[in-house]
């Protein structure tokens, strides 16, 4: 039995005391909100350190994603996951737009390009992919799709902060892609998030959006949202930056020690790590397998008896919860890698002060 309890994930906190002249300056300013000074510089700094152009902040990842498809006019359908985080599906519907599922591609966690053109209608505007736990999807397949058919593409990088390829961040792809600073993340502004833009024109458009549509004191645009990142979260998230690859550091060698620990186990499938040249390692998912002695469930409700709180991402998937399953692509016949993914998935706990002697203690319970 785990003394303290262990989660899937614990927020990286930096030192208290290194957090209060941000409150001091904030206090001192009085400005709060509404693209402030720290605001400003973390919009700047994010750009540096992901090595993009233009990035807008938002308060949080599905108010990103709700004005992503804002800003682009998608409407009718639109192909997408349904082996994700319930936010992905929802920023369709708060859009009114109808949600189209597509099976993963066998072996991966991400949207099989080969089925997409399949589902494909002419009420179709465009395609909202994730880079489920920061696995990139198979981008260049996935545009000559979207170029061929004259569609949108929307990237959930909610998984994939820092995450690179041999060209740069993951986050360059698509016509736009959103990223999620909640808690849970491997980088965090308490709740937070951002859209990334390929230029100011379209940046300019977001962040009237995410300010109620407001361009001036007498002209508002279109019906936009208060999705605004406030001073607090802002402060945050550029404190956080100074820690952050040493939290990725960190979750590198527990990610290696998962692996060499489970490396033997009968019945666990441990996936490979993606071949990008950064990963973030914010996930560590294991599939439980019929040869294993527990049932992925009993797994789960073994390690929580004693303390670990692992998690079941993504099950049900999306497409199984009751305002989804009347969709013609929600049938579990459409979904069969996604239904099997989803039952045999467990993501167990990888956060930076998870010390070795707890991962020793779950290794000796996944190996018992
Ligand atoms: N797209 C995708 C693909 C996503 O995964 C997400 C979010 C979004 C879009 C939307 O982005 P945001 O709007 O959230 O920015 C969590 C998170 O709430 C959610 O952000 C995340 N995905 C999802 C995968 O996981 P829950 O319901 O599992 O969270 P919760 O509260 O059970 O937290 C998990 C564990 O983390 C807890 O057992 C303890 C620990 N924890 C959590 C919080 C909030 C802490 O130690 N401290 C904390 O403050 O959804």
């Amino acid at each position: 039995m785990s003394d303290t309890p262990i989660y899937v994930t614990q927020p990286d906190l930096p030192p208290l005391e290194e957090f209060i002249p941000y409150l001091e300056k904030i206090w001192e300013n009085k400005i709060l909100t509404n693209g402030g000074p720290f605001h400003q510089q973390l919009e700047k700094a994010l750009c540096e350190y992901l090595g993009v152009e233009h990035l807008a902040l938002f308060a949080n990842g599905t108010l990103a994603l709700v004005t992503a498809l804002q800003a682009l006019r998608v409407n009718g359908e639109v192909i997408t996951t349904p082996y994700s985080f319930v936010a992905t599906a929802h920023s369709l519907l708060w859009n009114g737009i109808k949600p189209v599922f597509v099976d993963l591609k066998p072996g991966s966690f991400n949207l099989d390009p080969g089925k997409i053109e399949a589902a494909i209608t002419p009420q179709t505007t465009a395609i909202l992919p994730v880079h489920c736990y920061g696995y990139p999807c198979d981008v260049e397949h996935i545009q000559e799709i979207a170029d061929t058919y004259g569609l949108k593409v929307i990237y959930d990088a909610a998984h994939a902060f820092g995450v690179q390829d041999q060209g740069g961040s993951v986050l360059r792809y698509g016509d736009l892609s959103i990223v999620s600073f909640h808690a849970t993340k491997v980088f965090n502004t308490f709740e937070g998030g951002a859209i990334i833009c390929p230029d100011a024109k379209t940046k300019k458009r977001i962040d009237y959006l995410k300010n109620f549509g407001i361009a001036d004191e007498t002209t508002v645009i279109a019906p936009g949202i208060n999705g605004k990142m406030n001073e607090v979260q802002a402060a945050m998230g550029l404190l956080q930056l100074e820690h952050v690859d040493e939290a990725i550091m960190r979750r590198l060698e527990i990610d290696r020690l998962y692996r060499q620990g489970l490396g033997g186990c009968k019945g666990l499938f441990i996936p490979e790590l993606p071949t990008t040249s950064r990963h973030n390692f914010s996930y560590f998912p294991v599939l439980v397998e019929r040869d294993y002695p527990l049932s992925r469930d009993a797994l789960y409700e073994a390690l929580k008896s004693l303390g670990i709180y692992s998690r079941r991402y993504f099950y049900p998937l999306i497409s199984e919860f009751s305002m989804y399953r009347e969709l013609s692509s929600a049938h579990k016949g459409n979904l069969p890698i996604a239904s099997d993914m989803s039952s045999k998935v467990l993501c167990l706990p990888i956060y930076p002060s998870l010390s070795d002697e707890q991962i020793n203690q779950i290794l000796v319970i996944l190996g018992e």
